[in-house]
């Protein structure tokens, strides 16, 4: 078995989170490094893309989020092995990333200059992901996004509602998924009580 690092921020979110959560359900032993935004600035150049996360397999570092996932999706059988459902997971995943970029470019915006970016995302791009999720959960048939079972579209799927949810992201009505897409709603709650996901929480604390 290769040795495994995983670099990320020190929170349980963002692009790092869904994957510490599949290297757990895979029962994988890895370096958890969690990095203060002080100590990323430090190495910040020394990553592959100048950003996180990083898994460093033996020693050599693979960025991209959405490729580590299916990497790690593929040893901890939450990845799709019939190529129909892999290409719904990895449609949602990419839906997920579009989230993560379109939000990544507000973060470090204050002020008014905030509020008003901010705004223009709840009023456009938001709900237009959102409710793109809510179809894509739909032709998934409801439970899971594909294969009718836990993937690591899911798990990011998790992550990211409980992020739009969390009031962490000012200016984003903590109410927004609920009064768009319920049934997003109900799926964070499925993937929360997943055994695989409340084991690597329980684990954490
Ligand atoms: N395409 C990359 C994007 C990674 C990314 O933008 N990560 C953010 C943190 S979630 C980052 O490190 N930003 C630092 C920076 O842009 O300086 C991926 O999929 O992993």
């Amino acid at each position: 078995m290769p040795s495994y690092k995983l670099t990320y921020f020190n929170f349980a979110g963002g692009r790092g989170e869904p994957i510490r959560i599949a290297l757990h359900a895979a029962g994988i032993e890895f370096e958890d490094e969690r990095l203060s935004f002080e100590q990323f600035g430090e190495m910040r150049l020394g990553t592959p893309f100048n950003a996180l996360p990083v898994l460093s397999v033996d020693g050599a570092d693979i960025s991209q989020t959405n490729s580590l996932l299916r990497y790690v999706g593929k040893m901890a059988d939450l990845y799709p092995t019939d190529n129909l459902q892999a290409l719904y997971c990895d449609e949602v995943m990419s839906v997920l990333e579009d989230i993560n970029h379109k939000v990544g470019q507000t973060l470090f915006l204050q002020g008014e200059e905030l509020r008003l970016a901010r705004e223009k995302l709840v009023d456009g791009w938001l709900p237009v992901f959102i409710k793109g999720l809510d179809k894509l959960l739909a032709r998934g048939g409801g439970e899971y996004f594909a294969d009718n079972q836990l993937t690591v579209a899911d798990l990011k799927a998790f992550v990211q509602v409980s992020s739009l949810r969390s009031g962490l992201l000012d200016h984003v009505p903590t109410d927004l998924v609920d009064r768009l897409a319920p049934a997003l709603i109900m799926h964070q709650s499925r993937i929360e009580a997943d055994a695989r996901v409340v084991a690597y929480y329980a684990s954490r604390s």
